[in-house]
């Protein structure tokens, strides 16, 4: 096991206070942790932590048709390209577009993400890409 190793090499360093081996063994497994994570394709951009993640997969869909619930307000998505075309991400309530916030993925594994303040409801998330009129999922805000 490497943090063992990483344990064991730090306990052997008796020159400096716990308080400070303890810190520096933190910082590198949170190093190493991050650098586990990613994947395989790794997108330029990268969904923002705690994002709520909608993707579009292939045969005009997105991954679920529910999303949520999530809580009211400030909410972060994280739009994810699994297909190989362009895709868009709009919110409507009652037909009425939520403004200011669209996002685009315009080719496989693109990533686009943004923050959009929302009330408690039922929302409908819609790729309004001409010819997608079946990508439409629920968001439950409440
Ligand atoms: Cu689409």
């Amino acid at each position: 096991m490497p943090h063992e190793r990483l344990f064991c090499k730090f306990r052997d360093m008796s020159g400096i206070s716990s308080r400070v081996k303890t810190f520096t063994l933190g910082a590198g497994l949170v190093a190493a942790v991050a650098a586990c994570g990613g994947g395989s394709s790794a997108p330029a951009e990268t969904v923002p932590a705690g994002a709520l993640v909608v993707k579009a997969v292939p045969t005009l869909r997105f991954d679920v048709e529910k999303y949520g619930p999530v809580p009211a307000g400030d909410i972060t998505f994280g739009y994810v390209n699994e297909d190989s075309i362009r895709h868009t991400l709009i919110i409507a309530e009652d037909d009425q577009k939520v403004p200011n916030f669209k996002l685009v993925v315009n080719k496989k594994s693109d990533v686009d993400s943004g923050p959009v303040t929302l009330e408690a409801g039922t929302y409908t998330l819609i790729c309004d890409v001409p010819g997608h009129n079946n990508m439409k999922a629920t968001l439950v805000v409440e």
